[in-house]
């Protein structure tokens, strides 16, 4: 099957000046009519080729002439035809079926509402079309739809017409002022509960907010509406970018592959990140809302007024977007544990893309199916290189930076490129070895030795960098590292960045004491993997005196690590050490100002972030030491854990920093006191029954699950009963039945397929049930006789007919095959082999298999 090459990439040879669609909307019929004005850019070019996809072909007219067949060349693909004139109109007639359109791409109808998602490729299963982001055109469309089913008929732009059509239907008008490529457009139609409310830009304009969300749920929106304004005031603020057209819509919907998307002026959410209260969503979900709304508001100036070249391009916008929502949550929250919980993610998910068989640059080259690369690498590690630019150029170069970049390319599909290439002319800086970072694959692996010279009172750190070879490049050459440190008991106490160019480089230190110790990568300032020679004692020093809140963090994971790594050697118990107590003593009974940082530093970290360290990754060993330092810190500390767990046992429901970290601390002494024994039925029983937020109830739950609590199905049962109504709430529910440790998950997984309100049709329902069995159930998803692999085999198997965008980032699980034992090795290839030789296997799903296997 063919790839697409970003070597390969040409200009294109027509630009469509504008785009009027009329949609006339029906569930099993919709009849869309395009009419395009189209310019021809080069003259020797004479076929004209646009996209389609499941598309019906009802009629084509070429300036205002109906073709016939013969006219124009038609296949599953596209529709091409021979163009005379340098500009012409088309007007192209489409028949739709949204009911059956299962995949959510392009414009689908579910839950009785017509929704529409565009990016990356789904432009072309609503009407023939360049469809690609440098084609950027003037959009209007009109909808007509019966208004008794479908009173509202929103689209992008402009509301500028609405009116009764004789035969009882009604037509709504927008216009979208400024030109955008295709994947922009948005379409919604439907009935909803709305809330609305106004803001004052810094210039003094108004805009209105309206959200659209499920009927009788509406006042769940008002957190996300708040989180808009403050999205809104931040991006004024820090980056002088004010929204710019009347009205901002966000409609949410249950049915919806992604977690949002950025639509001009309409934004279309998953409802999981609009919908939350205190009493049905955690303080996580309160977290991810702020942080969803923001990423897509930011994306109105960094993705839509400057939008990529083509889709290789796509960290442009989304590594840039991400660094804004992360720096927009940093200053709504705990600076280091929006920090932490980032660069967990590179650490776990994105380091394991690294070593997979789908391992590729931020810009990748060659792409079979594009929706397979809406990947951590591209955005959380593309980041991760906006951030160490800013590193590099600080607050002031960065802006202006932006500034020059919004100053040369607005209304422009750019490069990644051209966005380097602003940041270098803004600040008369070199960034040519920095580009490197857009074209290599990989995890750079930084070392750190150090000698003291204790005549001189001289400290040496050696540094050396190399990146293992991946799946897609053999050769790697060294990166620009920006290097944050600091130098622990010397009076150099500030921070300090040092920039690494070369493989090998050292730092010295004069008149230092033999005891300075140096914390390196603070704040993980590049995305690397450290390896040191630290002691635990030196180690415990960081986790105790560094003023930097994630190096203190980081110091203790590397411990952790340590002792993980003893324990699987020895193949026995590893004794945790004394300093390690006496450190969550002090901790306990004295927790830092940042509540929430202190649960951090009390966690053991999880099965995946262990693993990631692992070549073959000794599944049954990791998860014996985990349990094993669980069961040791819970009874060496049980009194302290009781103590905390009281102290921070009163919490105020509402979302705010203070609350968030009590609820964090509190539910972090509940896990290890739920381990006890005697501890399990008052304070399990008493936190769930008395919660006054999801949080705590929910954690109650997770608490008597991981603490084998008997009393825990009567819970479960209890829980499902009183959420029925509730399918976001159900999904968390789900979720904890799939991530049940024992054999009986099985069974259990049979029946939540059967439960009334799961759907294969519906992504959150099946993410909910097979993400959480295949990530945080390790232990029942690695079984040895192979029940777990084949399960999520069967399970992609039947998702691919339905949605292979969801099917495909489901099987990435499967693709690392070459990480474990021997026997699991076999196992999982097989499984693999099972997906590629199915006939009619989905693109999206082949890609990955075929790489796998490869
Ligand atoms: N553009 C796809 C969804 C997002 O990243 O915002
Ligand atoms: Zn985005």
């Amino acid at each position: 099957r063919p790839f697409k090459r970003l070597a390969d990439y040409l200009p294109p040879a027509f630009s469509i000046e504008s785009t009027d669609l009329t949609f006339e909307l029906d569930p099993v019929n919709t009849v869309v009519t395009a009419e395009l004005q189209i310019r021809r850019l080069d003259s020797k070019v004479v076929e004209l080729c646009l996209q389609g996809q499941q598309l019906e072909l009802l009629s084509v007219q070429y300036k205002g002439h109906l073709l016939s067949a013969d006219d124009y060349q038609l296949d599953d693909k596209s529709l091409r035809l021979t163009v005379q004139d340098d500009r012409f109109s088309l007007v192209i007639k489409t028949r739709l079926q949204p009911q059956a359109n299962t995949a959510l791409e392009g414009l689908y109808y579910a839950n009785n509402t017509f929704c529409t998602q565009c990016e990356a490729e789904g432009f072309q299963r609503i009407t023939y079309y360049l469809d690609r982001p440098d084609v950027l055109s003037l959009f209007s469309s009109s909808l007509i739809a019966d208004p008794q089913q479908y009173p509202f008929l929103l689209s992008n732009g402009n509301k500028v017409e609405q009116r009764e059509l004789t035969d009882g239907r009604r037509l709504v008008r927008w216009q979208d002022p400024f030109p955008k490529p295709c994947y922009l457009f948005a379409l919604v139609a439907g009935d909803f509960d709305t809330l609305s409310s106004e803001y004052q830009t810094a210039s003094g304009r108004t805009v209105q907010l309206e959200f659209y969300v499920e009927k009788g749920q509406g006042s769940k929106a008002s957190f996300a509406l708040e989180s808009l304004k403050r999205a809104m005031r931040w991006d004024e603020e820090r980056f002088g970018l004010e929204y710019d057209l009347e009205r901002y819509m966000v409609v949410a919907v249950d049915f919806f592959n992604m977690g949002a998307m950025e639509n001009k002026g309409l934004n279309v959410f998953n409802s999981k990140y609009v919908l939350v209260s205190e009493a049905s969503a955690t303080d996580k979900d309160f977290f991810n809302v702020e942080s969803i709304i923001g990423h897509e508001y930011f994306h109105n100036w960094t993705g839509n007024r400057v939008t990529c070249r083509d889709w290789f391009q796509l960290s442009l916008k989304e590594g840039l977007t991400v660094f804004r929502d992360q720096e927009f949550s940093r200053d709504m929250g705990s600076a280091t544990v929006n920090r932490i919980d980032a660069v967990q993610v590179i650490r776990t998910a994105q380091f394991a893309e690294d070593a997979s068989p789908m391992a590729h640059p931020i810009r990748p080259e060659q792409v079979m199916e594009m929706n397979n690369f809406y990947t951590v690498t591209v955005y959380d590690k593309g980041a991760e290189v906006i951030r160490m630019l800013h590193t590099l150029l600080g607050e002031a170069g960065f802006q202006a930076g932006m500034r020059l970049y919004f100053q040369r390319h607005d209304g422009q599909a750019v490069t990644c490129d051209d966005f380097v290439q602003a940041m270098q002319d803004a600040n008369q800086q070199d960034l040519t070895a920095f580009r490197r970072w857009y074209q290599q694959s990989g995890t750079p692996v930084l070392s750190v030795k150090r000698s003291y010279d204790a005549d001189r009172r001289q400290l040496t750190l050696t540094l050396q960098q190399k990146t293992p070879p991946t799946a897609d490049q053999a050769q790697k050459q060294p990166l620009v590292l920006p290097i944050r440190y600091q130098l622990l008991g010397s009076k150099r106490s500030s921070s300090e960045l040092f920039v690494m160019t070369s493989a090998q480089a050292s730092l010295t230190f004069d008149n230092v004491e033999a005891t300075a110790l140096p914390v390196v990568l603070e704040d993980f300032s590049a995305p690397v993997r450290l390896q040191h020679d630290y002691s635990d004692a030196e180690l415990l020093r960081i986790a105790t005196e560094a003023s930097n809140g994630f190096a203190r963090w980081d110091a203790l994971q590397s411990c952790w690590l340590g002792w993980l790594q003893q324990a699987v050697a020895k193949g026995e118990s590893y004794e945790l050490p004394e300093g390690l107590f006496d450190f969550y003593q002090q901790l306990l009974h004295q927790p830092l100002t940042d509540l929430a940082l202190t649960a951090e530093l009390l966690k053991v970290p999880d099965y995946a972030v262990f693993a990631e360290n692992f070549s073959p990754i000794p599944v049954d060993a990791i998860l014996d030491a985990i349990t094993d330092f669980r069961r040791q810190l819970s009874q060496r500390l049980a009194g302290a854990w009781l103590h905390c767990y009281q102290q921070q046992r009163q919490t105020t429901p509402d979302y705010h920093e203070t609350n968030v970290g009590q609820r964090a601390l509190k539910n972090r002494c509940l896990e290890f006191l739920a381990l006890l024994p005697e501890c399990n039925k008052t304070v399990l029983e008493q936190q769930y029954r008395n919660a006054n937020t999801m949080t705590d109830q929910l954690a109650a739950l997770k608490a008597a699950q991981q603490g084998g609590y008997p009393g825990f199905h009567t819970l479960m049962e209890d829980f499902g009963k009183a959420w029925q109504h509730d399918v976001l709430v159900l999904d968390k529910w789900f979720g904890l039945h799939a991530s049940n440790p024992d054999p009986a998950v099985f069974a259990q997984i049979e029946a939540l397929c059967q439960h009334d309100k799961f759907s294969w049709q519906n992504p959150n329902r099946v993410r909910a049930v097979f993400h959480a069995f295949t990530m945080l159930n390790p232990g029942q998803f690695h079984r040895l006789d192979g029940r777990g692999y084949a399960l999520l085999t069967d399970t992609v198997i039947q998702l691919d007919g339905i949605n292979p965008q969801v099917a495909a980032r489901l099987v990435t699980p499967l693709l690392s095959w070459k990480r474990f034992d021997t026997e699991r090795q076999s196992l999982l290839r097989a499984a693999l082999e099972r997906l590629a030789d199915r006939a009619g296997i989905s693109d999206d799903v082949f890609e990955k298999v075929s790489k796998a296997l490869a």
